[in-house]
């Protein structure tokens, strides 16, 4: 079958692409639908033309996989460009997403009609490129500036409401997209070339300069963005073939930069976390979830749950904490109706889905029980002797424990192979990454599971193996050790944060644990004070400051000082730094931000090196997306482990 091949209905040609997993327009794609136009020109008693797809979606773009080799013609644009110029109209009919080429694709037709639930964008940024077939110049010409410029420079898809609603798509169909597709090419009378329409000024000419200084500080170091923007603002002055040629030749600019290349990377490294065969075997179900504990992550997990369409019991100390933890959930889902996540409907269904109790035979019928209650082995321990009575015997276990040993969790139950960690990250519900950790005795099903409720969460399952603080954790600790060294040898907290967002991560190590709270990191030093390796370097700031109840925002202050709400260097901060550099006899030093970065990146990369010598990871690219996705590290960077083996 070939991957492009057209049939007539009636005066109709309807032309489909076959090439999946997700229609990209590949060489073969190109020079198929090329034939096509070229078979349809000399064909004078075909009237219109609809252009399909088979399979789950229409053209998601060109294809990724192809980026690395020499661009092979027919080139993207060409092929559009013929369909624009063809004597006929041709309709796109979107089902799935029409992303990137895809959509560029869809705008040479003369028109264009979608499903309902049809998802229509411009990622090229997220993969450190601008659109290369024509996007920049034909969007602006079917929506206004403003509304194609958060498409391109944001990178995010509309839905099909919305599209029609700003001028992207001709219709909606609800019906079969094919037949309302033939219908509307049929009532088509001669085609109208995107590129003839006049660009589309934006409708707030302010609002539009101000959108475009947002993005470009917003880029940071991301070329993409700054790119994007600035070829939307070309297109509105240029004219198109002039505008065309530029889009073309920053789009094989950025093809080849490093920031492509690296996002390519962390692009393919985040479809290829859960690729071990233990996550393709045949999963238990997870239709019905169990949460023990009520609190930050017990309420966050159950809200993720609730919010793709899952069903939750959580279980709580007592009646108190059981409505605390159901308003927590209640509070969670309201903030995603009032940012648009969801609609009020299934705000209120996600909701019939949930219940608090504090009795634990209420967990009898789940599917899948994750505690999350307080970070201390005797207390996880009478939770999972619970569960073990009241499960049923096929029912996984899981822990959300951030550091704690989940082998001699599993050990308490009387089947430890259904035991595994599931290591979300707060907010819970937001937080695409979420480890597997799995004991040394899990079922190869487990696994599955494992892996099979990340898909249905959308969040990045990364495996992990047991130890102290998984793949994530145990990486974070050993920066955050660099960074304390930092201080003690003479620089300060805003020096390495201000560093470390310059860098690109969204916030700095010192300014991260005033969020979190330094308390939660005390107790596990004090924890391990005694085992603690006495010819290991130690620096005692966090604990002084601890020890002075500076536990960050929730006190009002920690590494800084916060007034309403904003973070202001804390002279007791200085005072404490500066004593234990005396206590240390350490002679302060200034420090640049590279030279900061490379300490800290070096740490990184040292203890990721130790996570994969262990197999605690399974390669380099899971502890990549485990950084990126867990802790901020910047993506259009690629990750610790590719910079440094991109050398
Ligand atoms: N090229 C090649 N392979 C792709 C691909 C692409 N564009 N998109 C997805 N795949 C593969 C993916 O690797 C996986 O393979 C399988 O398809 C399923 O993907 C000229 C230059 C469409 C929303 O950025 O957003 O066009 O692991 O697991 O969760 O201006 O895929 O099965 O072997 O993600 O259902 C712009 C990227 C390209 C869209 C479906 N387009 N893709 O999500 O499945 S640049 C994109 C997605 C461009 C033009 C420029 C998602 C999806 P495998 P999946 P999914
Ligand atoms: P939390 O203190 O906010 O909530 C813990 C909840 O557990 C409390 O509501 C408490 O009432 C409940 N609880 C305690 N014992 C219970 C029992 N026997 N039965 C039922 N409920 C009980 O703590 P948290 O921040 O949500 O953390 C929970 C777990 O998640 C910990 O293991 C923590 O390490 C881990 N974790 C936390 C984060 C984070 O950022 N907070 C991130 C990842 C993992």
């Amino acid at each position: 079958m070939s991957v492009v091949s057209t049939l007539l209905h009636g005066s109709v040609a309807v032309v489909t692409i076959d090439n999946p997993p997700v229609n990209a327009t590949s060489q073969a794609v190109r020079a198929g639908l090329l034939a096509a136009v070229a078979d349809i020109e000399a064909d004078p008693g075909i009237a219109s033309v609809v252009l399909r797809c088979t399979g789950r979606t229409f053209v998601a773009g060109a294809d990724v996989r192809e980026f690395d080799k020499p661009p092979q013609p027919p080139h993207l644009p060409d092929v559009i460009a013929a369909i624009e110029a063809a004597s006929r109209p041709w309709v796109a009919a979107i089902h799935g997403s029409a992303l990137g080429g895809g959509l560029e694709l869809a705008m040479g037709c003369h028109a264009r009609i979608a499903a309902r639930d049809a998802r229509l964008g411009l990622p090229e940024v997220t993969l450190g490129l601008i659109p290369g077939a024509g996007g920049t110049v034909r969007l602006p010409r079917l929506v206004a500036a403003d509304a194609a410029l958060a498409m391109i420079a944001g990178g995010k898809p509309v839905t099909a409401a919305r599209a029609l609603e700003i001028g992207l798509l001709d219709d909606v169909a609800d019906g079969d997209l094919t037949d309302a597709a033939i219908a509307l090419a049929t009532g088509l009378e001669a085609p109208r070339r995107t590129l003839d329409r006049p660009v589309r000024d934006p409708s707030d000419a302010d609002a539009f300069s101000a959108q475009v200084k947002r993005f470009k500080t917003r880029a940071g170091g991301q070329l993409s963005i700054r790119h994007a923007v600035e070829a939307v603002e070309n297109t509105l002055v240029t004219d198109a073939a002039a505008a065309l040629a530029a889009e073309r030749q920053t789009f094989l600019d950025l093809k080849d930069s490093e920031q492509a290349a690296a996002l390519r990377h962390v692009f393919f490294a985040e479809r290829a976390t859960l690729s071990d065969p233990r996550c393709k075997q045949t999963p238990r179900p997870v239709d019905r979830i169990g949460v023990v504990g009520g609190g930050t992550m017990g309420a966050g997990i159950a809200a993720a749950c609730l919010l793709k369409g899952l069903s939750v019991t959580m279980v709580e100390r007592d009646t108190e904490a059981a409505e605390t933890g159901r308003a927590r959930v209640a509070e969670t889902l309201a903030g995603s109706l009032a940012r648009g996540l969801l609609t009020s409907d299934a705000r209120d269904a996600a909701l019939s889905r949930f219940q608090a109790a504090t009795d634990y035979s209420e967990l009898a019928g789940e599917d899948l029980v994750i505690e999350a209650v307080f970070e201390d082995m005797q207390v996880k321990k009478q939770v999972f002797a619970r569960l073990d009575e009241v499960c049923a015997p096929d029912a996984v276990i899981a822990t959300n424990t951030s550091y704690l040993d989940v082998d001699e969790l599993a050990a308490t139950l009387r089947d430890p192979s259904r035991a595994i960690g599931l290591h979300f990250f707060s907010p819970a519900h937001v937080m695409k990454l979420l480890e597997i950790v799995l004991p040394e005795r899990v079922a190869d099903d487990v696994v599955a599971t494992g892996a099979a409720l990340a898909r249905k969460l959308g969040k990045i399952g990364v495996l992990a193996g047991v130890c102290d603080g998984f793949i994530g954790n145990r990486i974070m600790s050993a920066y955050r050790r660099e960074a304390d060294y930092l201080l003690e040898d003479g620089a300060t907290p805003s020096e390495v944060d201000a560093a470390m967002t310059g860098f690109g991560f969204a916030m700095g190590v010192f300014a991260m644990q005033d969020l979190a709270g330094l308390d939660i990191a005390w107790a596990m030093r004090k924890r391990r004070a005694a085992t603690r390796d006495p010819s290991e370097r130690y620096v005692a700031i966090a604990d002084r400051l601890c020890q002075a109840g500076r536990f960050g925002r929730k006190t009002g202050a920690g590494w800084y000082d916060y007034v309403d709400g904003k973070a202001r260097s804390a002279p007791t901060v200085t005072e404490i730094i500066a004593s234990e550099r005396r206590r240390a006899g350490i002679t302060p030093r200034p420090f640049d931000p590279e030279e900061i970065m490379q300490r800290l990146l070096a740490a990184m990369q040292s203890e990721g090196q130790n996570v994969l010598d262990e197999g605690i990871a399974r390669n380099a690219c899971d502890i990549d997306v485990t950084m990126i996705n867990g802790y901020g590290f910047p993506r259009w960077r690629g990750g610790p482990m590719w910079m440094r083996d991109r050398g």
